[in-house]
C-alpha cells in the first residue's frame, strides 16, 4: 500500500526494507503517535474512506507542527476487518497521499492486519530544522495567548451529523444513493447552505495551519500545542505545566459566520446566536487549531487572533483541573471531550 506514495527529501530509505531511514538534518526529530477508531473517531456512514485519510495524516502531523517541527514522515498501521473493500483503503491511501501533498512527508513504512474494529495508527514524524521544541511548560506571566486555525466548526459539524442521524436515519452531507455505498459521497441536501458544509467538512477533514507552527517557534512562543479536545481544556494542559493560569478574553472570539450559521441550526435562540459560538470555540476539540503563548512584546502576524493573558498560578485550592483557565476571570465548565 504504502509504495504508492511519493517520497521526499527527507526519505533517505522509504518502503520496502526492514525499516525506514529518514533525514534529521539536526539531529532532533520529533514522534508523535494517534489511533483512529472506527466508531470513535469516524464513523464510515458520516465521512468517506477519503475524509478518513485527510483527518488521519492531520491529526498526528498537527501534533508534530505543535512542537514547533516540520513534517517529515508517517509510518501507518492499518487494521481492518476482512470485509473492508479494496475501494475503501484505497480511497484512504488517496486522502492519505493528498493530505501529505498539503502538509509535507511522505508514508515511509506502515503494516497491515485483520481486525474486527476499522483501526488506524499513525506514528508522524517531524525536523525541528535546528529550532528548540515548543513545550508546554514554557508560559510565562504577562505571555499572551493567541491561536491559529479554526475552533468550533469540527464540533459543529459533529453535532450536525448527530443530531440529523437522530431526527432522519440520513446524516447531513450524504445522499440515499451515498448510503449504500461503501462511503457516503458528500453531497449535500437541498437547503444545506456553505456554511454548514464547511463545518461538516472541518469535522470530516481538519485543516491544520501546519505553516504556523514552526513559525511561532521562530517568533519566540514560549508553549504551544494543538486544539484536540478543546481549547478551555488543553489550555490547562499549558497551565498546568507551566505553573501558571489562563485568562481568556470572551469578547477576542470572533465567530466565523459558518459557526453562526450552524448554531443558529442547531437551535440558539435569536440574540443567542454569538454566545453558544463563543461556547463551541472554547470547547470544541478535533478542529487541530494550533494555540500558542508568545512574550507579550511579539508582533504577531494576522492570523494569530489573542485571546488571553498568562497569570499567576493561583492558590492551592485553585489547583483542581479546571479551574486554571477562566474566561472574563469565572470559572467555566470546559466541556471539552473526555477521553474515557
Ligand atoms: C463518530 N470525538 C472523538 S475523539 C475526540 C472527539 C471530540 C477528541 C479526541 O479524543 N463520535 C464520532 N466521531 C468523533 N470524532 C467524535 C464522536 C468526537 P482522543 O484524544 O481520545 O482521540
Amino acid at each position: 500500500m504504502t509504495s504508492q506514495f511519493p517520497r521526499t527529501d527527507d526519505v533517505i530509505l522509504g518502503p520496502g526494507d526492514d525499516a525506514a531511514v529518514v533525514a534529521a538534518p539536526d539531529g532532533r526529530t520529533v514522534a508523535t503517535t494517534d489511533l483512529l477508531v472506527e466508531g470513535r473517531h469516524f464513523k464510515r456512514e458520516w465521512s468517506s474512506a477519503r475524509d478518513v485519510g485527510h483527518r488521519a495524516v492531520a491529526q498526528n502531523y498537527a501534533d508534530v507542527v505543535a512542537m514547533g517541527a516540520r513534517p517529515t514522515g508517517l509510518l501507518i498501521g492499518f487494521a481492518a476487518p476482512p470485509e473492508l473493500p479494496l475501494a475503501w483503503a484505497e480511497e484512504f491511501t488517496a486522502g492519505v497521499r493528498d493530505e501529505c501533498a498539503l502538509a509535507g512527508g511522505a508514508v515511509v513504512g506502515g503494516d497491515t492486519v485483520g481486525s474486527d474494529t476499522l483501526t488506524i495508527a499513525i506514528t508522524a514524524l517531524g525536523d525541528l530544522e535546528g529550532r528548540s521544541p515548543v513545550r508546554r511548560d514554557g508560559a510565562r506571566t504577562g505571555d499572551v495567548v493567541a491561536y491559529t486555525g479554526h475552533l468550533g466548526l469540527s464540533a459543529a459539524g459533529l453535532a450536525l451529523l448527530e443530531r440529523s442521524e437522530a431526527a432522519a436515519g440520513t446524516p447531513v452531507g450524504q445522499s440515499s444513493a451515498g448510503r449504500a455505498g461503501a462511503a457516503p459521497v458528500g453531497e449535500f441536501p437541498v437547503g444545506a447552505t456553505d456554511g454548514l458544509a464547511q463545518c461538516l467538512s472541518e469535522h470530516r477533514r481538519p485543516s491544520p495551519p501546519y505553516a504556523a507552527g514552526p513559525e511561532a517557534a521562530r517568533l519566540g512562543a514560549t508553549a504551544m500545542l494543538d486544539v484536540s479536545d478543546g481549547l478551555v481544556q488543553d489550555l490547562g494542559h499549558v497551565c498546568r505545566a507551566s505553573g501558571v493560569c489562563i485568562d481568556l478574553d470572551s469578547n477576542a472570539f470572533r465567530p466565523d459566520p459558518a459557526l453562526l450559521e450552524a448554531v443558529r441550526v442547531l437551535g440558539a435562540p435569536e440574540g443567542k446566536t454569538v454566545d453558544a459560538a463563543r461556547r463551541l470555540m472554547l470547547s470544541g476539540g478535533e478542529d487541530h487549531a494550533l494555540a500558542a503563548v508568545f512574550p507579550p512584546r511579539v508582533r504577531l502576524p494576522e492570523h494569530w487572533h489573542v485571546v488571553g493573558t498568562v497569570g499567576d498560578a493561583p492558590g492551592a485550592e485553585a489547583e483542581s483541573s479546571g479551574t486554571r483557565v477562566t474566561v472574563d476571570q469565572n470559572v467555566v465548565e470546559n466541556g471539552g471531550w473526555d477521553h474515557f
